[in-house]
């Protein structure tokens, strides 16, 4: 997979309680406590020091975790590797750019995990379990995940562009999205802030707020002047190099914070969709009250995330444990 080319964009002149469902009744903090004790501390012995040495691995992951948990559930089914006779989850444009440092970290955590207590660790708890420390690693709070998922059995590119909206999409989208997993605006809102304010974002995504913006407007009047002509040389050449990205979050690119709403606030936000929850009169004051209050932020995002990890999980027969993270295991 080629790796994106990562331009860093300098912007110096400015400066639990979990419900319980029946869906999840079967899953547990402490699932694997006999039959894989060791579980969190390989987990971290293998997750922390990615981190160091990979820094995007934290966003990368946060977002394959969630474009999982919104098809499907949460079944490591976006990780099936399309075949020829399969079209599965990653076969589909939206995921162009779910990055390999997700994938790599996955790997590394079955491959010891495997070694440890073969057969025991399903994909899916994996990255959710992931997911959890890399939010914690780059500032992010701690939120309880349930344990015992098994891997999903489908994996299809179908299903794919019902469930994740795009950049150029609508509010009322996004709402119809979110609420069709069972998310109120208020979560939406917490779990944006949190999805970016880490990670980059491909030119391409917000290309039209920069170039040709309006009849009389070369870029869109709401974003400080200032980025929007440093955003414009970065992504000069994006049509010949799609690779091009910036920071999703230009103040602190790699810490988890509630910069998100400050920077909509200050015209320095990037994604067309995320900008809608500044001129949208149903989100606008959720926007400055968590610009106001991380710890509320923090809160809400939590226990958001919590909902998020337990979205149409499989257990017993439902799933399996995968044993490539890539691929169902073979009936044959
Ligand atoms: C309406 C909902 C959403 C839309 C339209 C959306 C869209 C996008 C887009 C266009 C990108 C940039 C991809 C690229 O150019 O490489 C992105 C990145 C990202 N998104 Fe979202 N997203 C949404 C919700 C979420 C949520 C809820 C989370 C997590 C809680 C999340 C986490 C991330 C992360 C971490 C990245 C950075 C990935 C990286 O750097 O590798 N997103 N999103
Ligand atoms: C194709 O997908 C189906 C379920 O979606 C699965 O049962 C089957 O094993 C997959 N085939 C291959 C070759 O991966
Ligand atoms: C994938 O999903 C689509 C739409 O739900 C369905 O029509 C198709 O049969 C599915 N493909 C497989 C291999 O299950
Ligand atoms: C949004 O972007 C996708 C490509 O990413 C494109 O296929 C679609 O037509 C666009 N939709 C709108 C409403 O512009
Ligand atoms: C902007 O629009 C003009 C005229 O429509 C076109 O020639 C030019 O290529 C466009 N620029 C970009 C960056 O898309
Ligand atoms: C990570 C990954 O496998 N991405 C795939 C997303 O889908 C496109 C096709 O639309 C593939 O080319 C990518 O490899």
């Amino acid at each position: 997979m080629a790796l994106p080319l990562l331009i860093l964009l300098m912007f110096s002149s400015i400066s639990s309680m979990i419900p319980v469902s029946h869906s999840h009744r079967h899953l547990s903090l402490d699932y694997y406590a006999k039959t894989c004790p060791d579980f969190e501390r390989i987990m971290q012995e293998i997750i922390t020091p990615k981190q160091i040495a990979n820094p995007t691995t934290a966003a990368a992951t946060l977002r394959v975790f969630f474009h999982d948990c919104m098809v499907d559930g949460c079944d490591a089914s976006v990780l099936v590797k399309p075949t020829n006779s399969n079209n599965t989850e990653l076969n589909q444009d939206i995921n162009h750019s779910l990055s390999g440092d997700a994938f790599d970290v996955i790997v590394r955590a079955k491959t010891a995990l495997e070694i440890a207590c073969p057969n025991i660790v399903s994909c899916s708890d994996i990255l959710a379990t992931a997911t959890r420390h890399l939010i914690r690693q780059v500032g992010g709070p701690y939120y309880q995940v349930l344990l015992g998922r098994k891997d999903g059995f489908i994996s299809n590119s179908s299903h794919v562009e019902e469930s994740l909206t795009r950049s150029n999409t609508t509010m009322d989208k996004m709402i119809a999205a979110f609420t069709r997993k069972g998310f109120t605006i208020r979560e939406m809102v917490a779990l944006l802030g949190g999805g970016h304010t880490i990670g980059f974002v491909h030119c391409t995504e917000f290309a039209p707020r920069i170039f040709n913006f309006s009849a009389t407007s070369e870029v869109d009047p709401s974003m400080n002047p200032g980025f929007a002509a440093r955003l414009r040389t970065l992504c000069a050449n994006y049509k010949t190099n799609p690779d091009m990205a910036a920071f999703m979050d230009p103040m602190s690119p790699g810490r988890f914070d509630n910069n998100l709403y400050l920077n909509l606030m200050r015209g320095l936000d990037i994604l067309p969709s995320d900008h809608l929850l500044i001129t949208d009169s149903r989100t606008k004051a959720m926007v400055e009250e968590y610009a106001r209050d991380q710890n509320l932020f923090f809160a809400d995002f939590a226990r958001a995330m919590e909902k998020v990890s337990v979205l149409g999980v499989k257990t017993g027969r439902r799933g399996e444990v995968r044993t490539n993270c890539f691929a169902f295991n073979t009936k044959a």
